[in-house]
C-alpha cells in the first residue's frame, strides 16, 4: 500500500498533482468491527474510495461501555458523608488552634490531600489575617525571618490564595553580595519550598527568580546523593518534575496520599479524611461519565465516523482537571461532550476533510442553521447535527434554569473554532510555512480553549450575567494565556505523530524553520514560552483582571491539565499507555481504607 504520509512530508505538498493524490488509497479504517454495536447497526456513511486521505491511525477506544454503566460506589450514601463531616470538624478545630506556621503547614497538606475545599472560608481568613499582620504590623516578622522553609511556604500559600506578599521577604536570606547565603543549600526542606514558592513569580521579580535557579540547582544535587530522606526524595522528584503551581490538584491527591501515609508523624485523621473524601468524589464522577458515555454511544458519532478518534474517557479526564467539585456534575458531563465533540471535529479538519468539504462545514457552522446540512457531504451531517443540537441544549438549558439566553456566545466559539481550523487546512494544502507568531495567533483558537472555557463558564456557573458572557466573547487575556499552554503542551506532545502524518507545522516547526534551530533547542524554547506565560498567569492572578477568581483558576486548571496530558507525550490521542493507569485510579479503583 502506498504510504500517502511520507509522501506528503518528502515532497512539497503544493507540487504534488491532484491526479497523483487520487490514486493513492490511503487505509481508511473500515468501521470498527471490535465493537458489537457497528455489527447490527446501519451505517449512514460510506467513505469514497476516490478521494485520498490522511489517516490518524489512532487506536480505538480501550473502555468497555458495559463495565462503566455497571459501576457502582459503596462511597456514594449517607454513613460515609456523615463519617467525613466529623472528621471535618476535628480538622476546623485544629485549623483554628494551630500557630501560625502550623496552621500554614496543615493548610498545605489540607491542599495536597484534596480537602481544603472543605475549609475553603475558614483558611481564606486565616490567610488574610496573616497576610494583614505582616503588611501592616511586625508581628510575625521574626519567626519567618529566620526560618526559610516557612518564609517560602507562607509566600506561596499567601500568593496562591490572592494576598501577594512582596519577594523581599527573601532579602534576609542573602548574604553581603546579594546571593542566596550558599549555607542554605543544606537545608533541603527549605529549598524545596523554595523551588515551589518560586514559580509564582511575576516578570521582572528578579529575586523570585534567583530563588528558583538556586532551589533547582540544590534539589538536583540532593537527588545525587547516595542516602536520601525516602520521602523527602520522592517529593524532591515530582517537584523537578513539575512544580505544584503547575500541577492539577485533583491529580495529584491520590499519589499524595500514597506518600504522606507512609510519613512519620503524620495525622493519622487527615488520612482517614482525605482517603473517605477521594472516595466520595469518585463515585460521583462515576455517575457523571456514565451518562457522558450514555450520551456518546447514542450519538453515534464513533461508529459513523471510522477516521476519528474515540476519545470520551479522557475528554471526560479534562473536565476533572478544569472542574473537580463535586455539586458541578452538570459542567463535567457536557464538558465531556464538547470535549469529545472537538476531538472528532478536530479530526475532521486535521486528517479526513478536503479543503472544499471543510469550507462547507465551517460555512454550515457559521450559519448555524439545521438547513445547511443539505449542502454537506454525508459524513459531516451527523457530525454537524449532533453539535447544533448539543450547543442548543446546553443554551436551552441556561435559559431554563436562568432566563438569559447564551446561545450566541457559545455559537462564536465554535466559529472561531472552525475558521482557525479551515486556516490550518488552507496552510497544509498550500504547504505555507507560517512565522512562530502568526501560527500561534491561530493556534491558541484551533486549541479550542475559548470553547473549552466559555462552556464549562456556561455549565458551572449560576448566575450567568450578559456582561461576563461578553467579556469572554472578546478573548480576554486570561483565555489567550490558558490557550497558550494548551497550544505549547500538546505541540509538546502531538506534534512528531502530526509530522508524520502530515500538518501545518507546529510551534515547534515554526521556530526550526524561523531560526535554524534543532529540534531539542526548539523544543527547549517551547518550554521557555510555557514559564513566560505562567509569569503572565500569575500577574494576571495578581490583578485579576475582570474575571472571577474561580475562572481565572480554571482558565489555569485548563493549562495544568495540558501539561499533564502531554506530560510523557500524546496523552490524549494514545489512551493505553499513562492515561489508562490515571483513569483507573481516578475513576475506577477506590483508595482502601484502614
Ligand atoms: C488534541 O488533539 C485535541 F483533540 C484537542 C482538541 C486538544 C484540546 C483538548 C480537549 C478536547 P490534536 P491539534 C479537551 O493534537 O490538531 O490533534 O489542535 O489537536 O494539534
Ligand atoms: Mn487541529
Ligand atoms: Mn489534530
Ligand atoms: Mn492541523
Ligand atoms: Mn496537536
Amino acid at each position: 500500500i502506498c504510504n500517502f504520509t511520507r509522501l506528503r512530508t518528502s515532497m512539497p505538498p503544493i507540487s504534488l498533482p491532484k491526479s497523483t493524490t487520487t490514486r493513492l488509497v490511503v487505509r481508511a479504517k473500515q468501521i470498527s468491527t471490535t465493537s458489537t454495536s457497528a455489527n447490527t447497526s446501519t451505517t449512514i456513511y460510506k467513505s469514497d474510495p476516490d478521494i485520498a486521505r490522511r489517516s490518524g491511525d489512532y487506536k480505538p477506544a480501550i473502555w468497555n461501555f458495559d463495565h462503566i454503566q455497571s459501576l457502582s460506589s459503596d462511597y456514594a450514601g449517607e454513613p460515609y458523608a456523615r463519617l467525613v463531616d466529623m472528621l471535618k470538624e476535628e480538622v476546623r478545630v485544629m485549623l483554628q488552634e494551630a500557630d501560625c506556621l502550623a496552621q500554614l503547614e496543615l493548610i498545605d497538606m489540607l491542599q495536597k490531600l484534596g480537602v481544603s475545599y472543605h475549609f475553603e472560608d475558614q483558611i481564606q481568613s486565616i490567610l488574610k489575617d496573616m497576610f494583614n499582620n505582616i503588611m501592616y504590623t511586625n508581628k510575625n516578622k521574626d519567626m519567618m525571618n529566620n526560618n526559610l522553609y516557612a518564609t517560602a511556604l507562607q509566600l506561596r500559600l499567601l500568593r496562591q490564595h490572592g494576598y501577594w506578599l512582596p519577594q523581599e521577604v527573601f532579602n534576609g536570606f542573602k548574604d553581603k553580595t546579594g546571593n542566596f547565603k550558599a549555607s542554605l543549600g543544606e537545608d533541603t526542606e527549605g529549598m524545596l519550598a523554595l523551588y515551589q514558592a518560586s514559580y509564582y513569580l511575576i516578570q521582572g521579580e528578579d529575586i523570585l527568580e534567583e530563588a528558583k535557579d538556586f532551589a533547582t540547582k540544590h534539589l538536583q544535587e540532593y537527588m545525587q546523593r547516595p542516602n536520601k530522606d525516602q520521602t523527602l526524595s520522592q517529593l524532591i522528584s515530582h517537584a523537578l518534575e513539575l512544580p505544584l503551581h503547575w500541577r492539577v490538584p485533583r491529580f495529584e491527591t491520590r499519589w499524595f496520599i500514597q506518600v504522606y501515609e507512609k510519613k512519620q508523624g503524620m495525622n493519622p485523621f487527615l488520612i482517614e479524611l482525605a482517603k473517605l473524601d477521594f472516595n466520595i468524589l469518585q463515585s460521583i464522577y462515576q455517575e457523571d461519565m456514565k451518562y457522558a458515555f450514555r450520551w456518546w454511544k447514542n450519538s453515534k458519532l464513533v461508529e459513523n465516523l471510522s477516521y476519528a478518534r474515540d476519545r470520551m474517557m479522557v475528554s471526560f479526564l479534562w473536565t476533572v482537571g478544569v472542574t473537580f467539585e463535586p455539586e458541578l456534575g452538570y459542567c463535567r458531563k457536557l464538558s465531556a461532550i464538547v470535549n469529545a465533540m472537538i476531538t472528532v471535529i478536530d479530526d475532521t479538519y486535521d486528517v479526513y476533510g478536503t479543503l472544499e468539504e471543510l469550507e462547507l462545514f465551517t460555512d454550515a457552522v457559521q450559519r448555524w442553521d439545521v438547513n445547511a446540512i443539505d449542502h454537506l457531504p454525508d459524513y459531516m451531517k451527523l457530525c454537524f447535527l449532533a453539535l447544533h443540537h448539543s450547543v442548543n441544549e446546553i443554551a436551552f438549558d441556561v435559559f431554563k434554569e436562568q432566563g438569559i439566553y447564551i446561545l450566541k456566545f457559545l455559537k462564536n466559539t465554535w466559529i472561531g473554532l472552525c475558521k482557525a481550523y479551515l486556516q490550518e487546512a488552507k496552510w497544509y494544502y498550500s504547504g505555507y510555512k507560517p512565522s512562530l507568531e502568526e501560527y500561534i495567533e491561530n493556534a491558541c483558537m484551533s486549541i479550542a480553549t475559548p470553547v473549552i472555557l466559555v462552556h464549562a463558564f456556561a455549565t458551572a456557573t449560576n448566575p450567568i450575567t450578559e456582561e461576563a458572557m461578553k467579556s469572554m466573547d472578546e478573548y480576554p487575556e486570561v483565555i489567550h494565556l490558558s490557550a497558550m499552554l494548551l497550544r505549547l503542551a500538546d505541540d509538546l506532545g502531538t506534534s512528531p505523530y502530526e509530522m508524520q502524518r502530515g500538518d501545518v507545522p507546529k510551534s515547534i516547526q515554526c521556530y526550526m524553520n524561523e531560526t535554524g534551530a534543532s529540534e531539542g533547542e526548539a523544543r527547549e524554547h517551547i518550554k521557555l514560552m510555557i514559564s513566560e506565560t505562567w509569569k503572565k498567569m500569575n500577574r494576571y492572578k495578581k490583578e485579576s483582571g475582570g474575571f472571577s477568581k474561580i475562572f481565572i483558576e480554571r482558565a489555569m486548571h485548563l493549562g495544568r491539565t495540558a501539561q499533564y496530558m502531554y506530560l510523557y507525550g500524546d496523552g490524549h490521542g494514545i489512551e493505553e499507555k499513562e492515561t489508562k493507569d490515571r483513569v483507573l485510579s481516578l475513576f475506577f479503583n477506590p483508595i482502601p481504607l484502614n
